[in-house]
Formats: C-alpha cells, structure tokens, sequence
C-alpha cells in the first residue's frame, strides 16, 4: 500500500474549562474538605446533564469534512477521558482563550508521543504567535473550508506548518454538519444550529466581531431548515441556536423562523433585547417553538454601556423589551456585567430592583472578564489596571464570577467585592428560584434547574471572591492588591 492509500486517524478535542459552566467548583483547591470535593463532584456531573453540556459545534462542523480514507473522532473532556493508548495520525485541539495552558498540556503529551498536533479556535486565530511552539500546525481562522486541505496533506504527508484563513469562509455554499462523530445520548442535546456568523456591534469586551468580523454571514434558510429537518430525525431534543445574536438581521430571522413552525421544536438562542420592539418578530419567534433567550443587559448604566462600546443598549428601554418578550411567552435569561466603568455602588440595588420589575426569569449577574485580545484587555493593561500581568495569558482563566482580575473605575476592591457578593447573595436564594420557576412564561423546570444551579455557582463565586480579598489567593497576589487598592 503507498502511503497515501493509507487509512488516517484523526482526533479532535475540546478542552473542558477548570470551572465555569464545565463544572462548578473553588478555584483553589487547596485544603479544601472531603465533604466540599464531593459537593464539587456532584455539582460537576449535575452539569454535564445540564443544559450545558451540548456538543462543541466547530468540531461536528471539522468531522462533518469528508476525505476518503480518513476517520475522525470528538473526544470531549467534559465526558471522556484522553485515548493516549490508541494510535492518531493526528490531533486537533480546540484553543479557547482561557484555557489555554489545558490545551498546550494535551498537546505537549502527544507530542511527546511523537503524534502531530493541530491546533485551532479562538486562541490561535487571535495569538498564531504564541502557539506556534506548542504545535505541529496552526489553523489560523474559521477553518470550514480550511479543513479539507489539511486532511488532504495529512493523507499526502506533506503537512504545512500553518493553514491560514484568507477571507471568511463563504457561508452561503453548502456544508452540511453531521453527528456522526457524536455520541448523541450523553449530551443534553445535539441539536446545535448556527444560522449566522459575525457581529455588526464591537462590544469592547468581547472578541466575536475580532474572530468572526463585523460582517453578518448568513447561511441559506433553505439549509438551515433542511439540517434542522435532519437533526430531528435523529434526536428529537431541544434545539439551540448559536448565534450571537438571532435576531442581528430582522428580516432573514422571520423568514427563517416562519418555515421552521411546522417542525414543531423547542428551541433557545440569544438575542439582542431590541427584539421587543418588534412585535412582528416576536410572535414569529415564540410561533417557531422559541422558549428562552439569553439577552446581554450588561449595565444599567448608558455611561457604562458607552464606555464599553455597547451602543445598541440604552437602558431606558430596556424594561420595556424584557417585558415584551416574556408577554409574547418566552422565558430570558438576562446576563449582566456589573463592574464597568460606569458603574459605582449604587448599581447593585438597581439591577436587584431591575429583576424584580421585570421578572426576568434567569439573571446572570457577571464580573468583567478581559479576556485577552479584546480591546478592553488592551486598555485595562495601558490604564495599569490588570492584576495579572498581560502577558501571563493564563492567568485570564475561564471562571465564573469567582475572582476579580482588574480594578474596577469607580470603585476600590474592597467597597466592590462585598458589594458584588451581597448582590448575588440577595439575588440568588432558594426561595428566588422557586418563586422565578412559578412565575416563568414557559420551560419551568429549566428555569427552576438554572436558578439552582446558580445558587451554588454564585455560592462557589462569593466564597473565592472573599479569598480573594483576603489575599489567601494565589502567591504575589495580596501585594499586587494592596499596591493597586
Ligand atoms: C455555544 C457556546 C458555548 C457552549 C458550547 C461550547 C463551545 N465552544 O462549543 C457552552 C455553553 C458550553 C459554552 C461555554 C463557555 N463559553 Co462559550 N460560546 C459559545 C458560542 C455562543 C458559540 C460557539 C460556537 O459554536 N461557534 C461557532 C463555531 C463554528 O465557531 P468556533 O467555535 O469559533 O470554531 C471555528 C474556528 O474557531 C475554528 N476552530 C475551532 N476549534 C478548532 C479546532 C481545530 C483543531 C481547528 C483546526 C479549528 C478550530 O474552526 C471553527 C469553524 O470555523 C461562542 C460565541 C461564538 N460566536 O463563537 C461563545 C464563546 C466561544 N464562549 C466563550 C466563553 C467565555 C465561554 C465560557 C468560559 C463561559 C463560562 N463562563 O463558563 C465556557 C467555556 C467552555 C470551554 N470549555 O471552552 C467565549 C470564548 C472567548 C475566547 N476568546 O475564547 C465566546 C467566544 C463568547 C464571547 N462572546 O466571548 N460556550
Ligand atoms: S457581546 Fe454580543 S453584541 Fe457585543 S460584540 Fe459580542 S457578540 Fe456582538
């Protein structure tokens, strides 16, 4: 046989973050008791049933790549152990940006094994440099068309150090994603549709429109409902639509949504809450089986919003569209950042009342994140407003709410982490849970799920936060603190 004709194995793998939605649990480990680890644990697996625990969408769309001769396999870490025992002719990881050091650890083991390693995602399309030691081959970008051509050269053996993406990938040709590299029954659901790619807005702390552009893509609505037409026959679960922002391209969405009514699915997705001021849409929507949308409030504070680029948000009206959209009988989740910089201490007692007014159903209440590459990473690092340095990528982790990594504006720490963990205390209680399941427009028991999920999340938030201030977190970090407070 010439070595071309030779059979090729490809793993592909995504990375489970240390915590956050992959699995509650304290930062630092360290002293902590039998009966916490095992709080942790349990909490770990009742997310992997959770509505979390979907599929990672990028590497159904790189398995659904069909190249003779060539198999490939999902290994997901938030389920399955590393197959290090079983031989890859290669291995694609997914780089998210905070958790960057899991994913060159993984790398570096099968390197060392003498496997070529591929890596892509959002890390590396954003930071080519600093992966480039850490692999065999980059795949700088979206890697939809991408893909093929490094399947090929694996097949040829003659693998490029880098694989960059020119122009975005042309959404409106046909790719069909597949699942045949799933195991469909340990995920919540399988039914991961993107209609859309890119973000018209440039939200400071946010690197969507810096990976995907400021270009909305659309797929076909013919495509799309032929997919959702196929994903149905294979699992009849809840679908969630991946976009950004369902609702970014007004006209394309009611149409797409009124042919998907006779389908009869459940479905969430994220919108912008100007959805409300579209009652058209809106019916349309809650019509084609929409039961949640996850609604980016960020601050209640024009000042803030303003500062952090998110312009399409004016707080006057955003009671308003909340209310609006739960009338027409779907359920949101509204996310908010409190900690920008517009933001004082008075903020916490208006987002309280806020979500009692409005009677959102699922809030998140969410510390800034800088993550780097994003325009606010940039400017906290000029402003010296970083706790870590800006270099030390790592040190930017994915966590949930559970410890600060920059000075707040208007604020010191020690008048913002107790003002932060009050809020969430008072916010997110047993009796909020229940109360928000009762009243819930629809999907009650995800309702009640999240709520109580975010009980013990925030719990896990206040109690590292604290550490934090205490200065028992990581070495170096209580001076850093004292000098910068
Ligand atoms: C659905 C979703 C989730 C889902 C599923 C996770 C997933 N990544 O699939 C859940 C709810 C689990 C989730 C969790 C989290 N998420 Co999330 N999530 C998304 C969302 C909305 C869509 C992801 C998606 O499917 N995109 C569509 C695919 C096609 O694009 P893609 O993933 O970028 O993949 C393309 C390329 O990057 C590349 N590629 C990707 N992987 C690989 C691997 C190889 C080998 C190659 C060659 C190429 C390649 O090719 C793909 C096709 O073009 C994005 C926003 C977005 N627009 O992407 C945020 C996003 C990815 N999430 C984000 C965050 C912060 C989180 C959490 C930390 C939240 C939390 N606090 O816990 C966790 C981290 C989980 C983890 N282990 O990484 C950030 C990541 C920021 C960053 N720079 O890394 C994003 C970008 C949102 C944002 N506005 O900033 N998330
Ligand atoms: S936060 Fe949402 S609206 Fe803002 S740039 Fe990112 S994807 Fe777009």
């Amino acid at each position: 046989m010439t070595d071309s004709l030779k059979p090729r194995s490809v793993l592909l793998i995504f990375v489970q973050a240390s915590s956050g939605v992959d699995g509650a649990a304290l930062l630092d480990g360290a002293g902590k008791g039998l009966l916490s680890l095992l709080k942790d644990r349990a909490m770990s697996s009742v997310i992997k049933r959770a509505q979390f625990a979907i599929p990672p969408l990028s590497l159904m769309i790189l398995s659904s790549v069909k190249v003779e001769g060539v198999s490939q396999e999902i290994c997901d870490l938030r389920f399955d152990r590393l197959p290090l025992e079983r031989h890859w002719d290669l291995v694609g990881i997914s780089v998210q940006t905070g958790a960057v050091r899991p994913a060159f650890e993984i790398a570096s083991l099968f390197r060392s094994k003498g496997t070529p390693v591929v890596l892509g995602g959002p890390y590396v399309s954003i930071f080519p440099e600093r992966c480039r030691d850490q692999a065999d081959v980059l795949v700088i970008g979206e890697a939809d068309d991408l893909w093929k051509e490094v399947l090929e050269d694996l097949k040829a053996g003659s693998l490029k150090p880098e694989y960059r993406q020119g122009v975005f990938p042309d959404l409106s040709t046909c790719r069909p994603v597949d699942k045949s590299a799933l195991d469909i029954g340990r995920y919540f659901t399988t039914n991961v549709v993107q209609t859309t790619r890119g973000c018209p807005y440039s939200c400071d702390f946010c690197n969507v429109h810096i990976m995907n552009g400021h270009k909305l893509r659309h797929r076909p609505v013919d495509e799309v409902v032929r997919e959702v037409e196929r994903f149905q026959e294979e699992d009849r679960r809840i679908f969630f639509f991946l976009d950004d922002t369902v609702n970014a391209d007004e006209a394309y969405a009611a149409e797409l949504f009124s042919r998907l009514v006779p389908f009869k699915i459940r479905w969430v997705g994220q919108a912008t809450t100007l959805l409300g001021e579209n009652p058209r849409l809106l019916e349309i929507l809650a019509r084609s089986g929409c039961g949640a949308l996850l609604v980016g409030i960020e601050s209640l504070a024009d000042e803030s919003n303003q500062l952090h680029h998110k312009f399409h948000n004016p707080a006057s009206r955003q009671s308003r569209c909340i209310k609006a959209i739960r009338e027409a009988g779907i359920c949101v989740y509204g996310s908010f950042i409190f900690g920008l910089d517009g933001d004082t201490l008075a903020m916490p007692e208006i987002i309280e009342a806020f979500i009692e007014e409005t009677g959102i159903d699922v809030p998140g209440i969410n510390l800034l994140r800088p993550i780097p590459g994003t325009s606010v990473f940039s400017r906290l690092a000029t402003e010296g407003r970083l706790l870590h340095s800006s270099d030390d990528h790592d040190a930017f982790r994915f966590s949930w709410g559970q410890e600060m990594l920059y000075l707040p504006k208007q604020m010191s720490l020690e008048e913002f982490i107790p003002s932060y963990t009050a809020l969430t205390s008072r916010v997110f209680t047993l009796r909020h849970a229940i109360e928000r399941a009762m009243r819930a427009p629809t999907l009650p028991s995800a309702v009640l799920m999240f709520n109580m999920l975010y009980v013990h999340m925030y719990g896990l938030s206040r109690k590292d936060l604290r550490k934090q201030l205490g200065g028992m977190g990581r070495v170096g970090e209580k001076d850093e603190l004292k000098k910068r407070t």
